[in-house]
């Protein structure tokens, strides 16, 4: 295998409080089921799954502000999420965090940058969605925080959830890059430039690029002068046709063959620090199929080749 030999941490945040649509909290069970630790210590990896972090149920929550409901609660999950992050870094193994919606990703990577921070480096953020999750609570048109987290990983905001660990942004946008974008909010395109995030390789760059040519100059970029990178997979990316169980599809996404392509070439690359997975849907999926492309995609991710 192209990958040597790692020992991951398996991570579980079963967090469905930032998105509108409930279900992606059943996510960390249906992608187990499908099979993860023993498609990954097949591949010759040492897996160690940590359970799931104790998330609140949304029945038992008042919603608060309706410009980024459940924040606070949200806030919580992602800093136990942070810190159970960092003490597996400095256990040296390899997290691979289960959502659960996107708003989790506020916390995993705040985990690994503050690790790497005590070592005084940076870390890149590849950020492959349908979605560029930029929002802030003025400009979002949802009040969905699934919608906020790389604003809040950019210091753009919202404030407590950019400000875990007491320091902020996590990530330069140098080397942020958003990867497989087709669904951007108006005010989105303003906070992508208001943040300097300049590297988004939306679908019209995958078709006319192809996807090697996009991986190759995503990776360097969110390599270049960092300790590595951070991977956010919303399996949203993906086409409806691939991955019907998730909770915001949307027309036009990668292909399975695409998909996997592009986690063959981070496998490849060896620089990935940590892995994340998110926006699995089993209430609206088919048989579990989207939560065994998502085993497969992690799988290839970390290093399954066909030969
Ligand atoms: N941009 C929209 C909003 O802010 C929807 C984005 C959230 N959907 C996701 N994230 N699944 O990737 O509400
Ligand atoms: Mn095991
Ligand atoms: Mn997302
Ligand atoms: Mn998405």
């Amino acid at each position: 295998q192209s990958l040597p030999p790692r020992q991951i941490k398996i991570i579980g945040v079963p967090l469905d409080l930032g998105a509108s649509r409930r279900g992606v909290d059943m996510g960390p069970s249906a992608v187990r089921v499908a099979g993860l630790e023993a498609r990954l210590e097949a591949l010759g990896h040492e897996v160690n799954d940590g359970g799931n972090i104790a998330v609140a149920i949304a029945e038992t929550k008042q919603i608060g502000e309706q410009s980024a409901r459940y924040l606070k609660e949200i806030t919580e999950t992602c800093a136990k999420a942070a810190e159970m992050v960092v003490r597996s870094l400095e256990e040296g193994m390899t997290p691979v965090v289960l959502g659960g919606d996107h708003s989790v990703a506020a916390g995993t990577v705040s985990g690994v940058a503050e690790f790497f921070r005590r070592e005084k480096k940076k870390i890149g953020l590849i950020w492959i969605d349908a979605h560029s999750d930029i929002n802030t609570p003025e400009t979002s048109p949802s009040g969905n925080v699934h919608g906020m987290p790389l604003a809040a990983l950019l210091g753009l905001g919202p404030a407590p959830l950019a400000d875990i660990f007491d320091w902020s942004p996590k990530i330069e946008p140098e080397n942020t890059v958003l990867i497989g974008v087709r669904d951007i909010d108006a005010t989105e395109k303003e906070n992508i430039k208001r943040a300097g995030v300049t590297e988004v390789y939306t679908m019209r760059d995958i078709d006319e690029r192809g996807m090697r040519t996009v991986m190759e100059e995503a990776l360097r970029v969110a390599g270049r002068g960092t300790a590595g990178y951070h991977v956010s997979l919303d399996m949203d990316w993906i086409d409806p046709e691939d991955a019907p169980g998730v909770g915001t599809p949307v027309r036009g996404g990668a292909t399975y063959r695409e998909a996997h392509l592009a986690m063959e070439i981070i496998a490849d690359h060896g620089r990935m620090v940590s892995f994340e997975l998110v926006e699995v849907n089993p209430v609206i999926d088919e048989r579990n199929r989207t939560a065994e492309l998502a085993v497969e995609l992690i799988s290839s991710a970390f290093g399954k080749k066909i030969l």
